[in-house]
């Protein structure tokens, strides 16, 4: 009896448990404060909030507010309104993740929520040039998801997905000035080395330099034809040029996703004499043994202003990649094939054999030299 007393409490906690994790996940309600946004249907426990195209003025008094997940600055910001469930537990929690992967600390949902007592949070999605120039280069949306655990057991039950792809958004300043995407002239892009490399919106935010899957390079003399490089060797190289002033350009680089470079002067780096910068990337066995491909990535602020307007993406596949010099391929390497390891069986009376032949040597040596001397001592006599 007192088993199944035990039992039954058991089951019934455990039923009360899931029954009030349904009933949370059923009672959590979505609203959007920023007027394009649209909630769709929950699926799975994530609700996706979807904008549209949408004009965001860059205000950083909202930058300042107790709910904002991010504050970079420079940014728009997207707000939604979530209310807790009516079970939510006083220890409740929530954290976010941002289209770049970065995870919030989390945070209690009764030190952040809107009112004591309420049960409403209002949450904003920072959206800023790094948001929106990742987003484009890796062809995905900006994304701001919020996790809720609102029955503080360690499992986030709910999941709110804000989403805006980045060519529909309009970054405006407070003045009303169109930040985002930039109007005015960027720098145009063209390639130098490989001749086979393409360039794709060459004068755009974002600019791709596409080359082929399977292409050569021919080492080359610094100079050579004219054409100025940092060093003997294998690269590929573009040129930047742009109409009007450059006083206040800069820029800088990384490579494969990795820490940005130094920031450049544009007007330092021009090429000798010249109105434009060649900027190039060196190729050798040590950069493309065992990958794929080599990512280069150019960030331009043409105004000075401290945002990088202008994108360019180099995007190197190595895995076929031929470097030649003086007409011969030193990569890929020839395949070397060993040498086969031949085991040779030696009886373990080789060596007593080849004594005995030694000495059956010797002894014969001495014998023509014994018969040499008595020969040559009769000839004497
Ligand atoms: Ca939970
Ligand atoms: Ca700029």
């Amino acid at each position: 009896m007192k088993k199944k007393f035990l039992f039954s409490i058991v089951a019934f906690v455990m039923g009360f448990l899931v029954m009030s994790n349904v009933f949370a996940a059923e009672k959590m309600e979505v609203n959007t404060i920023t007027s394009t946004g649209s909630v769709g249907e929950e699926v799975n426990g994530v609700t996706t909030v979807t904008f549209g195209a949408t004009t965001l003025k860059i205000d950083p008094a909202q930058a300042a507010s107790d709910h904002v997940e991010e504050r970079p600055a420079g940014s728009g910001w997207l707000g939604i309104k979530v209310t807790a469930p009516d079970t939510v537990n006083d220890e409740a929690t929530y954290y976010a993740i941002n289209t770049l992967g970065k995870k919030s600390d989390i945070k209690k949902f009764s030190e952040f929520k809107d009112a004591a007592g309420g049960k409403d949070i209002s949450l904003w999605s920072g959206v800023n040039f790094e948001v929106l120039n990742a987003a484009i280069v890796a062809g995905k949306d900006v994304t701001m998801e919020y996790h809720f655990d609102w029955n503080a057991d360690g499992d986030y039950e709910q999941i709110v997905k804000v989403v805006i792809d980045p060519e529909q958004v309009t970054l405006q300043t407070k003045e009303g000035d169109t930040a985002y995407p930039i109007t005015g002239t960027l720098g145009e892009i063209t390639s130098i080395l490989p001749e086979s490399a393409s360039v794709t919106g060459s004068k755009d935010n974002f600019v791709e330099i596409v080359y082929p899957n399977v292409f050569e390079l021919e080492w080359v003399e610094k100079d050579q034809d004219g054409i100025h490089r940092p060093q003997d060797g294998w690269w590929i190289g573009i040129r930047v040029s742009k109409a009007g002033d450059t006083s206040k350009a800069k820029f800088k680089y990384r490579v494969n996703g990795g820490n940005f470079s130094d920031i450049y002067t544009y007007d330092t780096e021009k090429d000798e004499g010249q109105d434009y910068v060649s900027i190039w990337a060196l190729i050798n066995e040590e950069k493309i043994e065992g990958v794929d491909e080599v990512v280069y990535e150019y960030y331009f602020d043409w105004d000075g202003d401290g945002e990088y307007e202008q994108i360019v993406t180099q995007r190197i596949p190595v895995k076929n990649i031929t470097l030649k010099k003086d007409g011969e391929t030193i990569y890929p390497k020839e395949e070397v094939k060993d040498e086969p390891i031949v085991e040779v069986e030696t009886p373990n009376t080789y060596d007593g054999i080849s004594l005995y032949l030694l000495l059956g040597g010797l002894s014969l040596i001495c014998l023509t030299a014994i018969i040499f001397v008595l020969k040559s001592k009769k000839s004497m006599n």
